[in-house]
């Protein structure tokens, strides 16, 4: 009788409408986390030669100011500005067929953000009043740049660890304000409005009650936001944040949601440095309402964390082969991956429970 722990199947991921490979039977393979010698990453508080650490000269020439808290700025090298000649390209092989090229001129605006002047700590090394300046930091940018009239989307996200590309170690992050919905946030947007229209209810809230129910992909869990391993996670150690209240994005929480934000990003953050004793490399990322104006009462706030790792701090998953050509595949079911991310909880982290 087909069991999910124990047999291969297919898992469906309703927010952006695609399928997973998942082959249980593959994990009679060697288990080896938590045993191999952490990498060593012995940081200063502040680096001279960091482009991001407060009063030093970046790669342009540019002075970073003398900053205490978070400390936001325009990317000197940013892949979208707000002011591009504006046109498209729109060619078809023959007059009655679709166009085949297609492209279109798009605005944006690129922006770096600095956690904390401290070059040695990361978000998850953050005290809690530090952490709520970060998530304040984030709600203004969203406030700021959305109510640009052309901005229709901000996605607040971080690349961690030179296995995920952060071209720094300086704790930062980075938010992009574009003027089109980007595509993975557009495959959302789509399930999340039809799932309203049907149910009068979030995608997000449903599924949430039946995670709270069946206590089995929950890593950890507060007062006002919940992280869970999602059912059709791609990445092995993969995360979902959602938040409780379905709010529409990190702008409208209020103080005690910001704190529980804050209680709930060091909880699993330490879970992940914990699970192989490392700074683990991730990419996370917020999705929120977009800024168009229109109603949003489908949007449901939540972050992402992507980690790369698969066994151990120097084994990662990559994404190749029939992952790339057919659909992704995982063996580590979400759930064991739950679970070995809740050994890693500290037992009394504050205000989180595995409840
Ligand atoms: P990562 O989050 O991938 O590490 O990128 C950091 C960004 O910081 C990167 O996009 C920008 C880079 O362009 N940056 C500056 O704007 N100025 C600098 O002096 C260094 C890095
Ligand atoms: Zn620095």
């Amino acid at each position: 009788m087909f069991n999910s722990h124990h047999h291969q199947h297919r898992r469906y991921n309703p927010l952006i409408d695609q399928w997973i490979v998942v082959s249980p039977q593959r994990m009679q393979r060697p288990w080896l986390g938590q045993q191999e010698p952490a990498p060593i990453d012995q940081r200063p508080a502040y680096d001279a030669h960091c482009f991001l650490c407060p009063g030093n000269l970046r790669a342009d020439g540019k002075r970073t100011p003398a900053y205490t808290g978070v400390w936001a700025f325009d990317n000197d090298y940013a892949a979208l500005l707000p002011d591009p000649p504006q046109g498209e390209v729109l060619e078809r092989a023959s007059a009655e067929a679709p166009p085949l090229l297609v492209a279109q001129a798009e605005r944006g605006i690129c922006r770096v953000i600095c956690y904390t002047p401290r070059h040695d700590l990361g978000l998850g090394q953050l005290d809690p009043a530090a952490l709520r300046g970060v998530i304040e930091a984030w709600a203004a940018e969203y406030r700021t740049l959305g109510a640009l009239d052309w901005v229709r989307y901000v996605l607040p996200f971080e690349n961690r660890g030179a296995m995920m590309g952060a071209s720094n170690p300086h704790p930062h992050g980075q938010l992009w304000a574009t003027g089109f919905l980007p595509g993975e946030v557009a495959r959302e947007d789509a399930s999340q409005r039809r799932y309203l229209a049907s149910t009068g209810r979030t995608l997000l809230s449903d599924y949430l009650a039946m995670e709270l129910e069946r206590q089995e992909r929950i890593v950890c869990a507060n007062a006002h936001f919940v992280a869970v391993v999602p059912f059709w996670a791609t990445w092995p150690f993969e995360t979902l944040l959602i938040a409780r209240r379905p709010v529409g994005a990190l702008s409208d929480l209020h103080p005690d949601e910001q704190d529980g934000l804050a209680a709930i990003l060091k909880s699993l953050i330490g879970c992940y440095d914990r699970l192989f004793q490392a700074r683990f490399p991730y990419s996370m990322g917020w999705h929120q309402a977009p800024t168009d104006g229109l109603p949003q009462a489908h949007w449901h706030l939540h972050a992402h964390f992507l980690p790369p790792l698969l066994r151990s701090a120097t084994v990662r998953k990559f994404m190749v082969g029939y992952e790339l050509l057919g659909e992704p595949q995982r063996d580590l079911t979400p759930e064991e991956a739950a679970r070995r991310l809740r050994t890693a909880l500290l037992p009394h982290a504050e205000g989180t429970s595995a409840q």
